[in-house]
């Protein structure tokens, strides 16, 4: 069975380990978010596809999420010996290797999907990881100018935003900047159109998904694939499980609710939605907008959980097939 997934980061990453367990045989191919990715020291860097990377490849911080597992911080100190920024961005010296190579070969010509191909030669994360483009896209986020006496907005990168900035202020809007002139990578829309199945894991519905979607040609070919798209919600009990996707939910008018999301992706886009158990009193109001929709537990707190998880998305593909 082929399997194309569009993933973000942690939640991405953390239920591609689960559908492995789940479909051992499946031949995966993971569309990567490249939104996130920041210029930083020169470097490159790609969180959602490192993220996915490492996960799956071993290498990943467990309890942070991102980053590498037994990570030092000299670099960055020196770095900031000099004086040289940013210090709220946290860049371990074992994830500065990643991103010299990546650098390195995309200077040398190299395109990012070829790039990417090449780190995970070393990590086998055993799925095609594709980033959706191979050219720039840098998500950002419009705020409020602090005590401006006009009511001026300023535009911010994402990663700016989520990490410097917590999310802690009104996103007024959210701008994939690229997107439009964006191609899907090569192997992207073949992977779609020879798909089985399409999933969209739980992960975030407009920085990662959303993004992914923003690409001029995924979208379509998604909604002409002729197969079933089942997604599960990142929204458990009207709120994130993890991180802070309401304030961008907010920011495109959708609210945080398993129901918004689903209906936000629309029935068009989505065959499937699986709500957590929680929701299970949604699922009948996402039917009736015609997306056929299941209440089962949707908390990645393990590897099993996540598989089971991984079992009910394709229960419900067969489903509506
Ligand atoms: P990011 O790029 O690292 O932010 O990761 P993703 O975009 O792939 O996923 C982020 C989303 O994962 C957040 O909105 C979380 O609500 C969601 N998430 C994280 N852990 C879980 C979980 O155990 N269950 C569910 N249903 N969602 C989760
Ligand atoms: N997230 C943080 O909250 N703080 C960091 O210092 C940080 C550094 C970092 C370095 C490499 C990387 O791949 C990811 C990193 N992240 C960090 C995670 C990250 O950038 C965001 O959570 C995502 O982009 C949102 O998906
Ligand atoms: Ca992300």
């Amino acid at each position: 069975m082929r399997i194309v997934v569009l993933a973000g980061g942690i939640g991405g990453a953390r239920f591609l380990r689960g559908l492995k367990q789940a479909a051992p045989d499946a031949d995966i191919t993971v569309i990567g978010n490249t939104g996130d990715d920041i210029h930083l020291f020169g470097l490159k860097v790609c969180p959602d596809l490192d993220t996915v990377m490492y996960t799956l490849g071993g290498g990943i911080d467990e309890e942070q999420g991102w980053g590498r597992e037994d990570e030092t911080f000299q670099v960055k100190a020196e770095l900031a010996a000099y004086g040289v920024g940013p210090e709220w961005f946290g860049l371990g010296d074992r994830d500065f290797a990643t991103h010299i190579v990546r650098t390195q070969m995309l200077g040398a010509g190299y395109p990012l999907s070829a790039v990417t191909e090449a780190l995970c030669a070393r990590w086998k994360p055993g799925v095609r990881l594709l980033p959706m483009s191979d050219d720039r896209v840098e998500t950002h986020v419009a705020v409020d100018v602090p005590d401006s006496p006009t009511g001026e907005r300023k535009a911010v990168h994402f990663q700016e935003y989520w990490v410097k900035m917590r999310a802690s202020v009104e996103a007024h809007a959210v701008v994939p900047v690229g997107a439009d002139q964006a191609k899907p990578a090569p192997g992207v829309l073949e992977a779609v159109a020879q798909a089985d199945v399409i999933l969209f894991p739980p992960s975030n519905p407009v920085v990662s998904i959303g993004t992914i979607l923003a690409v001029p040609g995924i979208r379509e070919a998604i909604a002409d694939a002729g197969v079933p798209v089942v997604g599960l919600s990142p929204i458990v009990g009207d709120a994130p499980v993890r991180g802070m996707a309401d304030k961008v939910l907010a920011a495109i008018g959708v609210e945080s609710t398993a129901t918004a999301v689903a209906q936000h992706y629309g029935s068009g886009l989505l065959d499937g939605w699986l709500v957590d158990t929680v929701d299970a009193a949604a699922v009948a109001g996402i039917e009736g907008a015609g997306i056929r929709s299941r209440a089962v537990p949707l908390m990645m707190t393990d590897l099993d959980a996540t598989a089971a998880m991984a079992r009910e998305a394709l229960a419900l593909a067969e489903e509506v097939r």
